[in-house]
């Protein structure tokens, strides 16, 4: 398989820790979406990463769909529960996380505008949903040790992805500030050697 993106996306390492946690052995083709040069569309008519191709034409887009299509391929461990309605639940959280990424990026983009084109309300609105989308993924972290249930799954790693990404771009630094169950949550998954093996370049 290979996977296309590159490791400043928050999605590609998603894709990452989970090909290495259930040990799938995968080429890296490090390509940015962001150049007019980039090969992305080549593989998602969208022009994001990541994409993974499994054959020249079977390619899967969308870090949310190629997590569930990884999962699928009944690799252990298992990151989404069988039954259907307990895997919506961690998909819930899946979403999520990735719509917290959402923001940032946004945030991120907006701030690279010329400063007369950028506006405090929009950033603002942005924040916003940073702030709240955390408070509810710190809620669900306070439940339990993993964020739905017994053992590691799909929302603890959207999540640490989503955490990391804001430490990189130091959106929202304070961040942490009356969390801490979201705190004691990234701590323990940057230990992991999937996220020291996927940690962002720096910038
Ligand atoms: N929902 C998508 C979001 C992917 C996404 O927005 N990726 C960014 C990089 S972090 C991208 O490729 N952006 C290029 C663009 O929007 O043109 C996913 O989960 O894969």
């Amino acid at each position: 398989m290979k996977l296309i993106g590159n490791y400043t996306s928050p999605y590609v390492r998603k894709i990452s820790v989970i090909m290495l946690e259930k040990g799938i052995t995968f080429e890296f083709i490090n390509e940015s979406p962001w150049h007019d040069e980039s090969q992305v569309p080549q593989y998602n008519p969208l022009g994001k990463v990541p994409a993974l191709v499994v054959k020249p034409d079977e390619v899967w887009y969308d870090s949310a769909l190629i997590a569930d299509y990884l999962d699928q391929l009944e690799i252990a461990p298992a990151l989404l529960p069988s039954d259907r309605l307990a895997s919506l639940k961690v998909r819930q959280i899946e979403v999520l996380a990735d719509g917290v990424c959402d923001a940032a990026l946004v945030i991120v983009r907006h701030q690279m505008l010329p400063p007369e084109q950028q506006s405090e309300s929009e950033l603002l609105r942005q924040r916003n949903k940073i702030q709240r989308g955390l408070d509810a993924l710190e809620k669900h972290a306070a439940q339990r040790e993993w964020l739905n249930g017994e053992s590691l799954t799909l929302a603890d790693i959207a999540t640490a992805c989503t955490i990391g990404y804001l430490n990189f771009r130091r959106v929202v630094p304070n961040w942490c500030v009356a969390r801490p169950s979201l705190v004691k949550l990234a701590e323990k998954m940057f230990q992991r050697e999937s996220f020291a093996r996927t940690v962002p370049p720096s910038a």
